[in-house]
């Protein structure tokens, strides 16, 4: 039995070690602060692993991560949101973007939301051999997709590694998506222009685009407009524009354009940056580009807030438990699903 003193002598030494090691994580945070700030990359990629950690435990380290970079945004960074069906050409398309705006003074950071990689095992390689001249630039980040997503945690790191890739000094941030899912949705909420990359010729069904996808698009670029398919991919653009004509004026005001692009001859690109520019033109002139970001900050407060309360809950042992005994009766059919939420958000 431990006497009294000695149990007082072990609570302090375990209160001290507490403090110990909160000072320290304090300390590695500060220090990896710094290093990010300093435009260290290797920093940049340590922080996004943290924000992605799915380990509850690592939530007030990057909420200190976060609030200390709070003031570090990049004050004329712009967001890019690229999506579009595998294969569509869209990493080849943000290598040849990315390094035309390299040439142009800017540093570019390249994330990829995957909703697929946790079946296919990811399209990291596809990422890294399609971008392999940007992925050696020193102006460049490359972030490959994280390899699982849990309790929506992908697109949720997302946009924490924006902010996270503008504190390092990375001024233009493409995200790149594939268009078949839940992940566009998400990624639209979260970058300033979104685009949509089609293939010639081929239907939406085809193309497996989700209705309402191309109504998201401020651009749509009809990609692999060379050889052979040029005649076909300018027939599909005009499709789309004489479609696009149709839909009501957009909320920034500005027209959706419809162009053709190729990303192995280079034509169509110059044209690509000139429709951003144009937009980007409009939206400063009328204030919703400024009105568009502040929406999306309170969205994320709102989504972040839902995350953080149901991977609170579910991570009480007691709360567990019960999710498990309703789980058991939604599968075997006594519960209706709504009902077992219910229940389980008021146990
Ligand atoms: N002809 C032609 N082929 C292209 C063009 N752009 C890309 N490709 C080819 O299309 C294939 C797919 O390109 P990716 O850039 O990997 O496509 P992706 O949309 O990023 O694919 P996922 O990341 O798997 O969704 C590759 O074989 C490219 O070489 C283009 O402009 N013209
Ligand atoms: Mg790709």
């Amino acid at each position: 039995m431990p006497t009294n003193n000695q149990s007082k002598s072990q609570a302090i030494e375990a209160a001290q070690e507490r403090i110990r090691s909160n000072r320290a994580d304090l300390c590695d945070i500060t220090s990896l602060a710094n290093e990010l700030l300093d435009r260290k990359s290797e920093a940049l990629a340590r922080a996004i692993t943290l924000i992605e950690s799915n380990n509850p435990s690592d939530r007030p380290q990057a909420h200190k991560l976060l609030s200390k970079l709070r003031d570090h945004g990049h004050p004329n960074s712009l967001r890019l949101g690229i999506t579009g069906i595998p294969g569509v050409g869209k990493s080849t398309f943000i290598e040849r973007f990315g390094l035309d705006l390299i040439d142009e003074g800017h540093r570019v950071a390249v994330l990829a939301v995957d909703p697929s990689s946790k079946r296919t095992g990811g399209s990291i390689l596809g990422d890294k051999t399609r971008m392999e001249k940007l992925a050696v630039s020193d102006n460049a980040f490359i972030r490959p997709s994280p390899a699982a997503d849990t309790l929506g945690g992908v697109a949720r790191a997302t946009m924490e590694a924006i902010l996270l890739c503008e504190a390092a000094g990375y001024n233009i941030i493409l995200v790149e998506t594939v268009g078949v899912g839940q992940s566009e949705t998400s990624v639209r909420d979260m970058v300033d222009v979104f685009c949509l990359l089609l293939i010639g010729g081929a239907g939406d069904e085809v193309q497996g685009i989700k209705r309402g996808i191309v109504e998201m698009a401020d651009i749509v670029v009809v990609h692999k407009a060379d050889g052979e398919n040029v005649g076909e991919c300018r027939d599909t653009a005009s499709a789309y524009r004489n479609a696009l004509h149709l839909f009501p004026e957009t909320e920034g005001g500005n027209k959706v354009e419809v162009i053709t692009a190729s990303s192995m001859s280079g034509d169509g690109h110059d044209e690509f940056r000139s429709c951003v520019g144009r937009l980007l033109d409009i939206w400063s002139g009328n204030g919703f580009f400024e009105s568009q970001r502040s929406l999306q900050r309170s969205e994320r407060m709102a989504s972040h807030a839902k995350d953080l309360l149901f991977e609170n809950k579910i991570n009480g042992i007691r709360s567990q438990e019960v999710w498990d005994r309703l789980s058991q009766s939604v599968e075997s059919g006594e519960m209706s699903a709504f009902s077992a939420a219910w229940e389980w958000m008021n146990s």
